[in-house]
């Protein structure tokens, strides 16, 4: 019989160290990485370069780029099964950006609806690295030659340019780049604002109110749900124009795996207070073994400094070639 190895498909994802990871970025990427490293080749960073977009407070910077790699750890990224590093200990994220700056337009990258909320937001620092962010995310992808990226919905159109980059450069120099799916789960993909649930759950928010992040204590967690936007019917349903309730309930499905049909059925006749409890309580649960990793990883410098440079290392290997082989196809003289 014919013997086929197969080649194990590789995924590639990152996040921003720009604050305490939230319930949004957990269940909307993370907990999908921790799935992905049982099945394939799985390569994750720490988008720091990323993060300088929106200034930053260096003290606060750097206590959360260690914050944040200890509690993806913490969230069951094993070390020893996927790569996770630090883009800016990784030379090439820098350097291919810059390439793909050069094959990226203009209007293209004026259309990115994160490129428009950010400038809304920080309207007093509308640099150029935010203007280009997509081109260094692109970057990031495509020097791991990934064939899926893991991310929540809201990082759809990044990926959609990441493609047409990708396309267009292998369009003028032949196979340079693998071409990358996005990997959007089910549910939990998009996570809203526990105050204005018409808008995402995010890091940054100002409202705390509004995020439930990973190291919020049992207390405050049940705090938050109990203070949660709703609306005025009092059934648990999943329907148009209540987008509080389909929020709790897409949270309460995503970490239980309950059907929301499931979930109407157990919840008819019961009241809002109930189910907010109910669903914080399952958060509660979800999170308590995440904080108490993290409080042994946190306490760990030696041993976050063992993994970061482990990875470190073999993604600098691995994209170097990548890298290489396009700078070669653009006419340049490597070293
Ligand atoms: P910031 O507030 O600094 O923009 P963020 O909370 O949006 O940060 P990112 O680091 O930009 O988080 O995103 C990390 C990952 O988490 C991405 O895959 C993104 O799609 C996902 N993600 C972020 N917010 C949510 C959300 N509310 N629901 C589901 N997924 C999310
Ligand atoms: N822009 C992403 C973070 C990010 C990313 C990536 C995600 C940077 N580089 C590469 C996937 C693949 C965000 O979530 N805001």
């Amino acid at each position: 019989m014919e013997q086929q190895t197969e080649k194990k498909k590789i995924v590639f994802s990152a996040i921003q160290p720009s604050g305490t990871i939230t319930l949004g970025n957990y269940l909307g990427a993370i907990k999908n990485w921790t799935v992905m490293q049982e099945e394939y080749n799985c390569i994750y960073a720490l988008a720091d370069l990323h993060t300088i977009t929106v200034r930053q407070t260096p003290a606060t910077f750097r206590k959360n780029i260690l914050d944040a790699y200890a509690s993806i750890l913490a969230c069951g990224i094993d070390a020893e099964k996927s790569v996770f590093f630090i883009q800016s200990h990784v030379t090439t994220h820098a350097q291919l950006a810059w390439l793909l700056n050069c094959y990226t337009q203009f209007g293209e990258l004026s259309r990115m609806t994160q490129f428009k909320d950010k400038s809304a937001k920080h309207a007093d620092n509308v640099n150029a690295g935010l203007f280009t962010y997509p081109t260094l995310m692109a970057a990031d992808i495509l020097l791991y030659q990934a064939d899926m990226v893991p991310v929540g919905a809201d990082q759809k159109q990044h990926l959609e340019i990441t493609r047409n980059i990708a396309e267009r450069f292998n369009g003028i120099y032949g196979n340079v780049f693998k071409v990358p799916e996005a990997y959007i789960p089910k549910n939990g993909a998009r996570v809203m604002s526990l105050q204005d649930p018409t808008k995402k759950m995010s890091k940054s928010d100002e409202n705390v109110n509004a995020c439930v992040t990973l190291m919020d204590s049992p207390e405050t967690i049940m705090k938050k749900f109990k203070r949660a936007v709703t609306d005025s019917e009092a059934i648990v349903r999943y329907a148009d124009g209540k987008e509080g309730i389909n929020n709790l309930m897409g949270i309460y499905s995503a970490v239980t795996g309950l059907s929301f049909e499931q979930i109407e059925k157990d919840f008819d006749g019961k009241g809002y207070g109930d189910f907010k409890t109910t669903v914080g309580e399952a958060v509660v649960e979800a999170l308590r073994p995440i904080r108490e990793r993290y409080e042994k990883y946190i306490a760990d410098k030696a041993y976050l400094q063992e993994c970061y440079t482990k990875a470190d290392e073999i993604a600098q290997k691995f994209s170097q070639r990548t890298l290489d082989k396009a700078m070669k196809k653009v006419g340049y003289v490597l070293k």
